[in-house]
């Protein structure tokens, strides 16, 4: 499908990425191995078998459990090594990379062994594949505001070298409103901020985002559907959402991908990217996305060209570094 093929070629930005959701289950072993821990399962395939999920909360159960074998600095460059690999595969030329501090610290890494090897992994990217990179620190939301607010003062020594803040996890119960005071401060130290919101939570933890933490994008957002007042809104706004189409369909939110609501979003004028969030658990990368989107609806080139563009302009790179791609 020459089609496809323009889709997957064109360059692009991922602009909502785990890079914990990246960990396959081969490097988490290996991990395991060479730390001297032990997870839970007996082997690759045993693991892969309970990626099997019935929502958010089943999936983020294991996620967890899983980023356990992360401990050194080398463990984080490998992993971040991994997903740039991949994502050249996949014509990515731009990635902004969120990360959960708070899994690690509280398991005693450091916030600053993280962020080395982080950082290790993204200069071997950029060398090898011309890759640009930013690092977006998420807070969990089903965490206390407080211990955001403790998370962001082990963040602020090195706040140059955090691109803006995210918030991210178990989002039923967890309004953005819980977060207001955090998002504020963040956004005082001059970082734009972006959350997850309407991806199981209703379209009014979408306008809280939007009103309350003064978002520079939204994560997910396909709720937004529910709700026309909202789409308008949104289009009006150009406000970007950084839409994952097999994450959707894997964690329950649409039964199948032609289900999913992205032909209406689109319909409505909005300003939609495609992304891959936890690719190790979904079903893939961004190109293993595309390819479960366009099965399913059929886009012609000039779609997928405004798609790759939207991705572009909804990043936080520079005019100047858009320009060179674009
Ligand atoms: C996530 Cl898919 C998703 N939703 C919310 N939080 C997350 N953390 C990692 N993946
Ligand atoms: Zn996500």
């Amino acid at each position: 499908d020459p089609v496809l093929d323009f889709a997957l070629r064109c360059p692009k930005a991922e602009l909502h990425l785990h890079i914990e959701g990246s960990l396959e289950p081969e490097l988490a072993f290996a991990m395991a191995e060479r730390n001297g821990i032990r997870l839970p399962y007996a082997d690759v395939d045993a693991l892969r078998a309970a990626y099997d999920f019935a929502d958010l909360q089943s999936f983020l159960d294991l996620y967890y459990a899983c980023a356990d074998v992360l401990r050194t600095a080398a463990d984080f460059r490998d992993l971040m090594l991994a997903y740039l690999a991949r994502a050249h595969a996949d014509g990515i030329v731009h990635a902004e990379i969120f990360f959960d501090p708070q899994t690690h610290t509280a398991r005693g890494i450091r916030f600053q062994t993280v962020l080395e090897g982080l950082e290790a992994g993204a200069a071997e990217g950029l060398a090898r594949w011309g890759i640009s990179s930013r690092l977006i620190v998420c807070f969990l939301r089903h965490l206390s505001e407080e211990d955001g607010f403790a998370t962001l003062a082990e963040v602020e020594p090195f706040i140059a070298r955090i691109h803006g803040f995210g918030l991210d996890s178990s989002e039923r119960g967890h309004p953005p409103s819980k977060f207001e005071r955090l998002f504020a401060r963040c956004r005082a130290l001059g970082k734009p901020v972006v959350a997850h919101a309407g991806e199981e939570g209703p379209p009014a933890y979408i306008y809280e985002a939007l009103d309350l933490l003064k978002v520079a994008r939204i994560d997910h957002g396909v709720r937004a559907s529910e709700d026309p007042a909202l789409l308008q809104r949104l289009a009006r706004e150009r406000m970007p959402l950084t839409v994952c189409p097999l994450s959707n369909v894997r964690l329950c939110v649409f039964a199948r991908m032609e289900q999913h609501t992205l032909p209406q979003l689109l319909a409505a004028g909005l300003n939609i990217t495609l992304n891959s969030d936890d690719p190790a658990y979904f079903g893939g990368y961004l190109g293993d996305n595309i390819r479960a989107v366009q099965a399913a609806f059929h886009w012609d080139a000039a779609t997928w060209y405004q798609l790759a563009r939207n991705s572009l302009e909804a990043s936080f790179a520079s005019p100047a570094e858009q320009a060179g791609w674009i």
